[in-house]
């Protein structure tokens, strides 16, 4: 089933040129992208977008660090999209990853992953709506979609 799933990649991603190779690996596999954003994300935002994490010590660690410069936010939609771009990008510790996964063939740290994305459908609703409003998205046919699903 189609659905959509919440992407950032993060001030070391962007830092480090590696927006494009991000979305080539999505685009790549089928996925559609429906919404796409650049900022540097202010406190507050990153407070919500990392509310689970409030009561842990690398809280303000994490905060600080999303902070720290321009972020990328998308959407990207395609059947069971929440699971296959979290298989994807890999473990959350870069070191752990397996190899051919964005962090696994980018990243060598636990905070300076790359990349971030809805880790279930739910998270996904609540994440997109931080992020995006409805008509920030589109909905749109891909030439080749009829292959790819
Ligand atoms: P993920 O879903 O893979 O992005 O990972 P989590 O939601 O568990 O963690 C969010 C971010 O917190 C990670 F990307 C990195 C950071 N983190 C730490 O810095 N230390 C930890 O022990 C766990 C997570």
């Amino acid at each position: 089933m189609s659905e959509r799933t919440f992407v950032m990649v993060k001030p070391d991603g962007v830092g480090r040129k590696l927006v494009g190779e991000c979305i080539r690996r999505f685009e790549q596999r089928g996925l559609k992208l429906v919404g796409l954003k650049i900022q540097v994300l202010g406190e507050d935002i990153a407070q919500k977008h990392y509310e689970e994490h409030k009561e842990k010590p690398f809280f303000g660690e994490l905060v600080g660090f999303i902070t720290s410069g321009p972020t990328v936010q998308m959407v990207w939609e395609g059947p069971d999209a929440v699971a296959q771009v979290r298989k994807m990008n890999g473990a959350t510790n870069c070191l752990k990853a397996d190899i051919g996964t964005i962090r696994g063939d980018y990243g060598l740290s636990m905070q300076n992953n790359i990349i971030h994305a809805s880790d279930s459908p739910e998270t996904a609703q609540r994440e997109i709506a931080l992020y995006f409003e409805a008509n920030d998205l589109l909905d749109y046919t891909m030439l080749d979609e009829h292959w790819l699903q």
